[in-house]
């Protein structure tokens, strides 16, 4: 019987086998954690824009996200981009943000094609000219080809630079995760500090090495399981002894 020099059980052995379960549970909450590559889009820029001015823009990248149109060819198709200070009117919290007026539409979605989840936003009204509140709609649309909607409605309470809060933060529940893309078909909002979650770089490697070992373990079992059902005698069953025993995991996750 062969000893491993690190202590733990061989591959195979029940203590590997708790060991590896846990290992790749690991592996598995590790690429879901919402603290990793969690991001705060500002919409402070670049590209840099005076203080107290709203342009209208057709895209916007930051962090790793861009955002769009809906429909790019669309009449009117953009959305607006405000960098407070300045404009009394309009919601006022310090920093830019970005509004959809008339014939506005969005999109968002990560620039390298990662699916991502969608956490939070801080939302407003218009202006203090519209400043009812407005019902925003927000469409996910999952990686596993399901959609999900939300409609958040701001509480109607805007004084652009006076004292009262205008934005307000809204969080999304577990159903806005794994996401391809987010839309919001409707107008009359002001947006800002989307948070978003997107798995670190790597985090497939670590995926693909659990799962590696996965099917190391399983496919030496099977082995030997199918070895001694055929009948073969005891030297070849003692090789795939030794195909069970060998590596260890441990060596890899000390
Ligand atoms: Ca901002």
């Amino acid at each position: 019987m062969k000893t491993t020099k690190t202590g733990c059980q061989p591959l195979g052995g029940a203590g590997c086998r708790t060991s590896l379960i846990l290992v790749f549970a690991a592996l598995a909450a590790i690429s879901r954690s919402e603290g990793q590559g969690t991001l705060n889009i500002t919409f402070d820029g670049p590209p840099s824009q005076p203080r107290g001015t709203q342009y209208i823009i057709q895209q916007y990248y930051e962090a790793g996200m861009s955002f769009t149109p809906i429909d790019p060819s669309a009449p009117f198709a953009g959305f607006a981009r405000n960098t407070g200070g300045g404009l009394s009117f309009y919601p006022e919290k310090g920093t830019a943000y970005l509004q959809a007026g008339v014939g506005s539409t969005l999109m968002f979605r990560s620039l390298n094609g990662s699916a991502f989840d969608l956490l939070a936003v801080d939302l407003a009204e218009y202006s203090t000219v519209l400043p009812d509140a407005v019902t925003v709609h927000f469409v996910g649309y999952r990686h596993d080809g399901s959609v999900v909607t939300e409609d958040l409605i701001t509480d109607g309470i805007i004084d652009g630079t006076g004292p009262l809060a205008d934005f307000q933060t809204f969080t999304f529940d577990q159903t806005f995760r794994d996401l391809d893309r987010v839309e919001i078909p409707t107008i009359g909002w002001s947006l800002d500090n989307l948070v978003v979650s997107i798995p670190e770089p790597g985090t497939p490697a670590f995926l693909s090495l659990g799962g590696a070992l996965a099917c190391c373990w399983l496919g030496a079992r099977t082995l030997r399981k199918t070895l001694l059902w055929m009948g073969v005698h005891k030297f070849v069953a003692s090789v795939a002894e030794d195909l069970v025993q060998q590596p260890t995991i441990c060596h890899h996750f000390p």
